[in-house]
């Protein structure tokens, strides 16, 4: 543990299938059913936006195209998303936040970190509160929430899944490390499939295996982020609270293992971060202007390269063809590439009244 930082009560509160349960609340006819909610399978393109925890059992899931979803579970029952009634759920779970802390971090619709350090009502325990915020959701929206408490941001997070549906799960200083080191590093907030699949080809499986890792090593195959990982896997992460945080930008990037030369490898990883960045951006209902690209070469030398649309977008196609031609444009072949990063930007214009509330991400992956 870090010396620097007093210990800090954090806690992490993720709403449970948040579309689908409110859905099924709304609806008794749904209630026990396996729901979709997202693009009908008929529709071209549409996709899962969440599935009831009864879908999920059949391996449907977020982000999966529609028809997929329908294939795996034939009796699945599609519902059209009703993003009003979700932002007034999440206006209602913020003012009960409100009763404990104003130090609030929302990350999405359904998701906050909540520093109780010190608390409105001198409650002084995380756990209690995280059972009174519970209970009030429970009360008061007929929803359940899962909560993880913990010393750091990272640690609640992971801490607020472990035990979903309706979990709460404390994680305390002392057991921080034993946890990290247990945990399978596709676990690790923040790290998606492409480094996942990086890691394990590199035989790193879990938290104790990226322990053993310099530092420095870290950062060579995973650029700036591999600074955090090596802090997190020793159960640091000193990141505040921080309730006024906009988002500006959201992006994804990957360190190769080797230079890329060929202009096809470099659009195949394009397509594989685009992906990840379109993601993110359904997750998080946003849409951007401006897409950017970051290169880094092999002697280090950074360029970024974007391009503004008329209107702000968020569908995978047009941000991976532009981010292609945007390289193509930078004449890459034969140029040796470390680095790819695609960047959405410009949000400004279509965040409404709920725009000021939502969580950033940086031009890193956290
Ligand atoms: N969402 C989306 N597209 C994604 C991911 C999520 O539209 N690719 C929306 C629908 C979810 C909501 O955001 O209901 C919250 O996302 P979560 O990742 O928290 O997922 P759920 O709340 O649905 O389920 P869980 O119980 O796993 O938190
Ligand atoms: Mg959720």
């Amino acid at each position: 543990m870090s010396n620097e930082t007093p210990i800090r009560k954090i806690i992490h509160i993720d709403m449970d299938a948040f579309y689908a349960s409110i859905e099924q609340r709304d609806n008794p006819d749904l209630r026990g059913k396996p729901i979709v909610v997202g693009g009908s399978p008929e529709g071209r393109g549409g996709v899962v936006a969440t599935a009831s925890y009864e879908a999920r059992k059949f391996g449907v899931r977020s982000a999966m195209p529609s028809k997929r979803a329908q294939q795996l579970c034939p009796q699945a029952i599609f519902v059209r998303p009703r993003f009003e009634v979700y932002k007034e759920v999440s206006r209602h779970i913020r003012e009960i936040f409100h009763r404990y802390t104003d130090l609030i971090e929302p990350l999405s619709l359904d998701e906050a970190y909540l520093d109780v350090t010190t608390d409105k009502q001198n409650i002084g325990s995380a756990i209690e509160i995280a059972k009174l915020i519970k209970q009030a959701i429970k009360d008061e929206l007929h929803l359940t929430a899962s909560a993880g408490v913990s010393i750091n941001k990272f640690v609640a997070k992971i801490a607020s899944d472990i035990q979903k549906p309706d979990g709460l799960t404390f994680i305390g200083p002392s057991a921080i490390e034993a946890f990290m080191e247990q945990l399978p590093v596709e676990k690790f907030h923040g790290v998606g499939k492409v480094t996942a699949d990086k890691m394990k080809r590199m035989g790193l499986f879990t938290g104790a295996d990226l322990k053993k890792l310099a530092e420095s090593d870290l950062v060579q195959h995973f650029g700036k982020t591999g600074r955090f990982y090596y802090r997190i896997v020793r159960g640091i992460d000193n990141r505040e609270v921080e309730p006024h945080r906009e988002t500006k930008s959201l992006s994804a990037e990957d360190t190769f293992p080797y230079d890329l030369t060929s202009l096809e490898e470099m659009n195949a990883e394009i397509d594989k971060i685009s992906l990840v960045v379109h993601e993110r951006l359904k997750k998080y209902n946003l849409k951007g202007r401006t897409i950017t690209i970051k290169i880094k070469y092999s002697d280090f030398k950074q360029i970024t390269r974007n391009h503004s649309l008329p209107q702000p977008v968020n569908d995978l196609e047009t941000i991976r063809t532009i981010a292609k031609q945007l390289l193509a444009a930078t004449e890459p072949e034969d140029k040796k590439i470390r680095l790819l990063g695609v960047g959405l930007s410009n949000f400004g214009e279509i965040q409404p009244e709920s725009g000021r509330d939502r969580g950033a991400w940086q031009l890193e992956l956290f």
